[in-house]
Parts: C-alpha cells; structure tokens; sequence
C-alpha cells in the first residue's frame, strides 16, 4: 500500500469533567512529553500543534438529574467541535488528545461538520452508549456516541448547553472493537439498532487480522467514507495502559491494539483520530505512566504510517562507496 503522507493537526483537550477521577485532563501534555510530536516529524510527517484549547469555568445549573457537570461537558464539547472542524478545513488528519471520552462529542461533531458524512471505528473496553436517562454513574464519558447516533435522537433530552449538538452518525456507520464490559441498556441499543460489534471474544475467535477485514469491507460496502477513529486506552489490557480511570481485565494485546492503526492508516481513509483517557494519576509506579503513555504514542504513530516491519523515506538511497 502506498498513500500520500499526511499532516497532524494536533488538538489537546485537557478535560476531565466527564468522570469522577482527576489527572486525565494531564494526558495531552504527557503525550506531547513522551515525544509524539517530534516522533510523527521523523517520520516525514508534517505537524502542526494546536495547542492545548481554553475552556470556560461553568457553574452548573442546580438539579442536574444525577448528571455529572453537565454544563462543562456541554461547553467543552462545544469549543473542541470547533477547533476540529478548523483543524479539518485546514486539511490535517486531526489528532485530539484527550482528556475523557465525553471529548468524542465534539471531536466526532466537528470531524463530521468539516467533511460530512463519516465512518467511526470506536475502540474501547466500553460502548459509551448510555443515554442521560440510562446511565447509572452519571458520568458523560459513559454516554458521548447516544448524542451523536441519529437513530437515538428521540431518546435523549436536550440538556444545558448541549443544544448545539446535531447527531451526524448512522449506527449502520459505526464498528465497536474491544467491547467487554457493556451495562445492560447499552447492550439493548446495540442489539436493537444492529450496531456491528466485534467484542472482545469476536477478537479471541476471529483474530485480530480478521475482525480489520471484516471492518473495513463492513464500513466501506456503502461507498468509502473518512474514518473517525476513537481510541480509549482502556480497550488494550491493563497490563499495559493501567494508568486509566475504568480498567477491564481481559483487554487487547498491545501488538493487536497496535494492528488496528496499522490496518486502518492503510486504509488511506483515517481522518480523524481521537486518544483519550489517559490518567497518569491513577498509576501505582512510575513505570505504569510510562508503559501507559508510550503505548498511546505507539498508537497514534501506527495511525500516521509507523510499521513493525521498519520503514524507510520514500527518496532513501544507499550511499555510495
Ligand atoms: B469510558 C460505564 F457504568 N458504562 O456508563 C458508565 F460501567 O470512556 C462506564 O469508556 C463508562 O472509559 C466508561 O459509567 C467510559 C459504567
Ligand atoms: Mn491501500
Ligand atoms: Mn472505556
Ligand atoms: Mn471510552
């Protein structure tokens, strides 16, 4: 496969708000630290930094029905929705680096604002799929693609500061990876909008080479759209990315985590990309950090053309004796 190198647009989204443990909002600058960015440069690729985005101080309205800082998640949502639909019609493959997964919102709104209809590729332990009326933690990162599957519109109420929100994905557009811990309503919503889930047990019986055939030929026999990949570290085993907030046991190797970049950036479809919920806070040792940094950065080189086998630029030539 040979596909023109693209640019990072890459946006930092240090929020937290969306769940009850502090220190995930501290991911975007851990991840630049471990040196994703000069990293994607010597690869050839060209990177532009957005820098980390601004958000407002939200005083949340009183009675939030059990919501945790609905308001915030609203406006923080709004602003990164914004800030990738820029990154987009300046013609990057947009990077947002999370912060929690309720960031989805606005990442997948903007990707989809900029270039209109998309694929999303959602690797996760998790469905995050709850409404605001099926959740029962209260937490947004829990919830973020019921806003934005058109087939759950009437499902989900309109909450403070979330009228901007339009949903802009068909479920038949969406594939799960890694599924393993899915709460009752959520499992309900998948089976009753025949959502395509490959789960962690479809990854065991099929292996992971299959499952990314299955999901691209899935997603494109309806005509080839971008990809919107969003990546939640916890979908890989807690051997290895432990610095998360809602760990499963029982998760992707960190070679099959690995291959779903590899697959999808060979795709040449790979749009967007989100990497989110890393909490360097909730590490016992220092050495849990870093295995749980290096392998976000692993990923996100894998969704900018890094292969196992070596690489090599495109106008290398051996020197001459
Ligand atoms: B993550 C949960 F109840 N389903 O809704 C919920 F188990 O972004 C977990 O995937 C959500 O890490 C996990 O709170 C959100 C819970
Ligand atoms: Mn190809
Ligand atoms: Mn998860
Ligand atoms: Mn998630």
């Amino acid at each position: 496969h040979h596909h023109p190198q693209r640019s990072a647009g890459v946006v930092g989204a240090a929020f937290c708000r969306g769940q009850s443990r502090s220190g995930v909002e501290e991911g975007p600058d851990r991840i630049r630290a471990a040196g994703l960015l000069d990293r994607l440069q010597q690869r050839g690729c060209a990177v532009k930094d957005y820098g980390n985005l601004v958000f407002d101080d939200v005083v949340e309205p009183s009675g939030g029905g059990g919501l945790r800082s609905v308001a915030a998640v609203g406006g923080a949502n709004r602003r990164l929705s914004e800030a990738m639909k820029a990154v987009k019609e300046d013609g990057h493959t947009a990077v947002m680096l999370g912060g929690d997964h309720s960031l989805a919102i606005g990442s997948i709104h903007g990707h989809a604002a900029a270039v209109g209809q998309l694929s999303v590729v959602w690797v996760d332990a998790h469905a995050d799929i709850n409404t605001p009326l099926t959740t029962y933690t209260g937490n947004f990162h829990g919830q973020p693609m019921s806003f934005l599957l058109h087939e759950l519109q009437s499902k989900v109420p309109v909450l403070p500061n979330f009228s901007w929100v339009k949903p802009c994905v068909s479920a038949k557009d969406l594939v799960y990876i890694g599924l393993r811990d899915v709460d009752p309503a959520e499992h309900y919503i998948l089976k009753m909008l025949g959502v395509k889930v490959f789960s962690i047990s479809e990854v065991d019986r099929l292996g992971i080479a299959r499952v990314m055939e299955e999901t691209c030929d899935y997603l494109t026999a309806r005509g080839k759209k971008p990809v919107h990949l969003s990546y939640d570290v916890d979908a890989i085993d807690p051997s290895v990315t432990p610095a998360t907030g809602t760990p499963v046991v029982g998760g992707l190797t960190y070679r099959e985590g690995v291959y779903i970049t590899e697959h999808l950036c060979g795709t040449g479809l790979l749009s967007a990309v989100d990497l989110v919920e890393v909490n360097p806070l909730l590490a016992k040792t220092d050495q849990d950090v870093q295995s749980t940094v290096n392998t976000a950065v692993d990923l996100l080189l894998g969704c900018f053309g890094r292969l196992r086998e070596g690489n090599h630029p495109a106008d290398y030539s051996l020197p001459e004796p």
